[in-house]
């Protein structure tokens, strides 16, 4: 096997890596903040790395998209205005704007390069960009939350990297407080959360910051990623009302196209493991 075809990502700690058979490098670039690379896959279609880590493959961005757009989304009672912070390839945008309750979307990504890059390589993704409801910010996220009037969004979608160089503001109790502090009434942040099998203790920070922020609820979903460390992700969400409930009529009957989605495996993503009902005292 000649390594040189192959694309690895290590997972730091873990003695574990993931590899994909690429064909070619279409492109590499050294933007303001990270490095950027994407590869032509044998068969994952095309993929995206940022500072050496997967991002988004064209075969299974599926999964973590829908996972972190719908469950919040089917979950708070009428989702009118929605941020993603990060989310530079616009597959969560396009999640988003499925929902008809939805009349504005803003998404806030530092880096205007991912999007550039994202509208050459993964043209699906961002099929949605020019819907009148969407507005794409190429800001500072951490800073627009910080500056954000009370009251002047429902959902904060945290789509970014690992919690290691832009991203590390977007995994503290400060940011979660300014989120707290500009959402509705029953606002709620999702935000991804890495492997539980592989970042548990960072899961569990993340989730104490949340808490300590003033979220009262807070929900893991898990749900397959195959590109990611270990394939097993997670998205956390933290709400200022209960997650006991989610719309389920609503979720039965969505009026669009998902890949991975439904009502069944929003009840299934909800599930907690032994391990991760220990770790964090949960019943
Ligand atoms: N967000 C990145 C998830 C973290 C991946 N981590 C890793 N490969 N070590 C993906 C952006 C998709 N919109």
């Amino acid at each position: 096997m000649n390594p040189s075809e192959w694309f690895t990502e290590q997972a730091a700690g873990a003695g574990s890596a993931f590899s994909l058979k690429i064909k070619q490098k279409l492109h590499e670039e050294q933007s303001d903040f990270q490095f950027l690379e994407i590869y032509e896959t044998e068969t994952f279609g095309n993929l995206m790395v940022i500072d050496g880590c997967t991002m988004v493959s064209t075969r299974d961005n599926f999964f973590y998209h829908e996972m972190m757009s719908h469950p919040a989304l089917f979950t708070h009672p009428a989702p009118k205005r929605v941020w993603i912070i990060g989310g530079g390839d616009c597959g969560t945008l396009k999640e988003v704007l499925k929902h008809d309750s939805v009349e504005q979307a803003i998404q806030i990504d530092i880096d205007e390069r991912v999007t550039r890059l994202a509208e050459i390589y993964f043209p699906e993704l961002c099929e949605s960009n020019n819907d009148p409801r969407a507005e794409l910010k190429f800001i500072d996220g951490i800073k627009w939350v910080k500056d954000a009037e009370p009251n002047s969004v429902d959902i904060i979608i945290v789509d970014s990297t690992d919690p290691v160089g832009p991203a590390e503001g977007l995994f503290s109790k400060a940011f979660y407080r300014d989120c707290f502090n500009c959402l509705s009434e029953h606002g709620m942040v999702v935000q991804q959360s890495e492997s539980a099998l592989f970042h548990l203790k960072l899961l569990g920070e993340m989730r104490d910051a949340m808490g300590s922020a003033g979220f009262d609820h807070l929900q893991t979903l898990f749900f397959p990623q195959c590109l990611y460390p270990s394939g097993w992700w997670s998205a956390t969400i933290a709400s200022k009302a209960s997650l006991a409930k989610f719309r389920e009529l609503d979720s039965a009957n969505k009026p669009f196209d998902t890949t991975y989605y439904n009502i069944d495996i929003h009840r299934a993503a909800l599930a907690q493991p032994e391990f991760f009902k220990k770790a964090f005292s949960l019943s």
